[in-house]
């Protein structure tokens, strides 16, 4: 690696090859995101910076990229804006670099602003204060300025000097102006050289390097291991739930056992998840309170062990996703343990005029629902169960909204603190303004799980099967169609509620060749599933599920 710069040598502080500058500063960018993630978690009001710009990012994200993003991304959504912010942070830090060589304040305003940028991020995140970003910001931009100075003084050899001045020891090597010839004079500034052994001070620089890059690394995973012993997850492990106290709902049936085919009750470490935290609010129960206000007689205020000492009832419903395709697999279903919603209302007093309820989450989130569909013929919980243990932190510890027939971007608010009664009109939902219908009743749907697409299967007896779910309407019937034929009727699982879905079975002779299968499912109102293909916004997708096979 040469050496050289354009800048004028004679009186000029020893210069730093470009790429070296920008490497400094990257990987100074790197410390400060690594020792962030290490501060943050020694203490739960210190914020996380990553995540929260994250999150800023995606609340300013319009509601069609959103989509987009989950559309193209998946549920990896997540992972991949934290490392677009991470590149973002890496590549300012190389432009800082490069500009520190020129002018020295560069750098350190350079991490103060970068520190600035986290800490309007995170002051607003859960639980964190904004002292507390203040303390993460400072630390790590003070991290980040001192490995950006720290590397440039390694890559132009003053650090080396200081090495050797401390030692007491000899000749330090520094860059100086080539040899000239006799007769450049007033030519152009000439290049600098290093008069000895380039490479020992390129070891230098790279060992520097590296072990600040290291360093970054470390930090960023000491943060994650401290994280991992969340006091959060303690005290939910140490909770034991209440037993429900009243209407038991039947077991849930065994259905059929089929490889492939979706269980009737989804487990909770397979169940979907969908909201816009980039970091799972960390809610703990002892401090946490839910109260009911608005519209109200009397707001309501209680304690997790207040909630959990109410009459409990179980209720098995079906939570989809107004994301979910046809198809798709945003859907799940779960028993869920909690107090119906219709007594904390009766006992806060529900005023004229309300119309609305609004499910606020510690995070911000909000969703809101009618009023009037918090009736005694279909479950409406604040729930604290699922599938028999307190809810996952990731569904909404310690407790949660569900509606059964509503999909969750309208009804289901994890993390909820407060519940709030309004006019219909005057509030709309976190999804409503991005675009988002304000009522989000679950469409009739059926999906095919076995076979999988595109599968080579051998002719003869094949079981078609699959799930299919309309909850509060419940279903009816669900049909087949090979090909271009008549559609068959399915066999149906047995079910527990209208709230839930079933399994569909069908046995079928199959033919040697290629051919398609599509499936529809009539609701329990009698009306069949729709054909009409429409993309999920802005109230959720339609049309039939079909996969093509190979008989061979
Ligand atoms: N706090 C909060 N609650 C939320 C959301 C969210 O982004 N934040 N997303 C909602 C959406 S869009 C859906 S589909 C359901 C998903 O619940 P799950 O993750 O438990 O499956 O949660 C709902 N509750
Ligand atoms: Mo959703």
């Amino acid at each position: 690696m040469a050496l050289v710069t354009d800048r004028p040598a004679t009186g000029a502080a020893p210069a730093v090859h470009p790429a070296r500058a920008a490497i400094s500063g990257a990987v100074g960018a790197a410390v400060a995101l690594g020792v962030s993630e290490l501060v943050a978690a020694l203490g739960s009001s210190l914020p996380r910076l990553v995540p929260a710009v994250g999150d800023r990012v995606v609340d300013a994200t319009p509601g069609d990229a959103s989509q987009m993003a989950i559309d193209a991304f998946g549920t990896a959504d997540k992972p991949l804006l934290i490392a677009g912010v991470v590149v973002l942070s890496l590549v300012f830090g190389a432009v800082l670099g490069r500009v520190t060589v020129e002018h020295r304040w560069a750098g350190p305003a350079g991490f103060a602003a970068f520190g600035l940028v986290g800490v309007w991020a995170a002051a607003g995140s859960v639980g964190a204060s904004t002292a507390g970003a203040v303390v993460v910001a400072a630390l790590s931009a003070g991290a980040g300025i001192a490995t950006l100075l720290l590397l440039l003084a390694a890559a132009d050899g003053r650090l080396a000097e200081w090495w050797h001045r401390f030692l007491g020891t000899g000749q330090v090597r520094r860059p100086r102006p080539a040899p000239a010839d006799r007769d450049d004079a007033g030519g152009p500034p000439r290049p600098l050289e290093w008069p000895t052994d380039p490479s020992s001070s390129r070891r230098a620089f790279l060992g520097a390097a590296g072990v600040a890059t290291l360093t970054a690394g470390a930090a960023a995973l000491g943060g994650r291991v401290l994280r991992g012993r969340s006091s959060v997850e303690e005290a939910r492990a140490a909770i034991t739930l209440p037993a429900a106290a009243r209407d038991p709902q039947p077991p849930i049936p065994r259905g059929f056992d089929l490889d492939g085919l979706a269980p009737l009750q989804t487990p909770n470490d397979t169940f979907y998840r969908i909201d816009t935290a980039l970091t799972l609010p960390q809610v703990d129960p002892a401090g946490w309170r839910l109260r009911l206000d608005g519209l109200v007689d009397e707001p309501v205020e209680l304690t997790y062990d207040e909630l959990s000492s109410l009459p409990l009832v179980e209720r098995s419903v079906t939570l989809a996703c107004v994301s979910n395709e046809v198809g798709g697999r945003l859907v799940g279903n779960a028993t869920w343990l909690g107090v119906p919603l219709r007594d904390l209302l009766d006992r806060a007093g529900v005023r004229p005029g309300a119309e609305q309820v609004v499910g606020w989450s510690v995070d911000g989130f909000s969703a809101g629902f009618p009023l009037e569909l918090v009736t005694a013929d279909r479950p409406v919980l604040v729930a604290i169960g699922m599938n028999g243990e307190p809810l996952p932190v990731k569904h909404g510890f310690p407790a949660r909204l569900v509606v059964a027939g509503l999909y969750g971007y309208v009804s289901a608010t994890k993390w909820l603190d407060r519940i709030e009664l309004t006019t219909w009109d005057g509030f709309d939902g976190y999804w409503v303004p991005r675009g988002w219908s304000k009522e989000g009743p679950v469409k009739t749907h059926s999906r095919i799980d076995v076979p999988v697409a595109g599968r080579t299967l051998t002719a003869g007896p094949q079981p078609v099967a699959g799930v299919a779910w309309a909850p509060h309407r419940g279903i009816d019937r669900v049909e087949v169609r090979i090909d271009d034929g008549p559609w068959q009727e399915a066999e149906l699982s047995d079910t527990v509620s209208d709230h839930t879905w079933r399994q569909w079975l069908l046995r079928w002779d199959a033919p040697p060749g290629e051919h398609r299968l599509t499936v529809r499912a009539t609701d329990g109102t009698g009306e069949v599933q729709t054909g009409q293909i429409s993309d999920p916004p802005p109230d959720g997708a339609t049309g039939w599920h079909s996969v093509t096979v190979t008989v061979a």
